[in-house]
């Protein structure tokens, strides 16, 4: 089967293994998306973007997963907004982790695909990250893939340093102005 359109590595015989499936349900969500396929990246992890919805498209999201199966993909990521079941409906469907990022927009920015995310039944289980958690979905799929992958491990030590030094760096600068006025 075809490589989707959306995957950032080219489907050649050189592209790095795609290790995370992210599912998003609509173009829409590509802007916040994007985010999560980005923080992989800077981490050297493969990922591909799937635009699926568990609602308008339930047979491309079923199609995809039998696909991310054969092709040994390690951890799912579902994104979507409002009536957000995309990463539920994962779960039913896997045993590889799901993550669930819901996304804001709708009457109730977030609040409805948060719930509709994290509320899963006993047995089916979604980690769920924040409303627009882009980093921190990309960030759970790496610790779970540094678990059998050493060389995730080691980006993810680098990347916490590299985080460390700009966030001391960010406070330092900001006391210096202050103490300035
Ligand atoms: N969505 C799509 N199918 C099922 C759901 N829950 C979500 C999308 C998007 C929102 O509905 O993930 O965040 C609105 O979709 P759209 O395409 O109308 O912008």
């Amino acid at each position: 089967m075809k490589k989707s359109a959306d995957s950032k590595k080219t489907a050649s015989k050189d592209a790095p293994k795609v290790m995370v499936g992210i599912l998003t349900g609509s173009p829409n969500d590509l802007p916040t998306v994007v985010k999560v396929r980005d923080t992989l990246s800077d981490l050297g992890i493969a990922s591909e973007i799937v635009v699926a919805s568990a609602h308008r498209t339930p047979d491309k999201v079923f199609a995809y997963l039998d696909r991310a199966h054969k092709e040994d993909v390690q951890v799912l990521i579902g994104c979507a907004g409002v009536a957000a079941h995309l990463a539920g409906v994962i779960a039913g469907h896997t045993r590889l982790p799901v993550i669930g990022l819901p996304l804001s927009g709708g009457i109730m920015s977030g609040l409805d695909a948060l719930l509709s995310t994290v509320q899963m039944p006993p047995g089916v289980p979604v980690a769920t990250v924040a409303v627009d958690g882009a980093k921190n979905a990309a960030m759970l799929a790496a610790r779970i893939l540094a678990l059998k992958f050493p060389e995730i491990n080691d980006a993810l030590d680098k990347a916490a340093k590299k985080e460390r030094v700009r966030y001391d760096q960010t406070a330092d600068e900001a006391l210096a102005k202050l103490t300035a006025k």
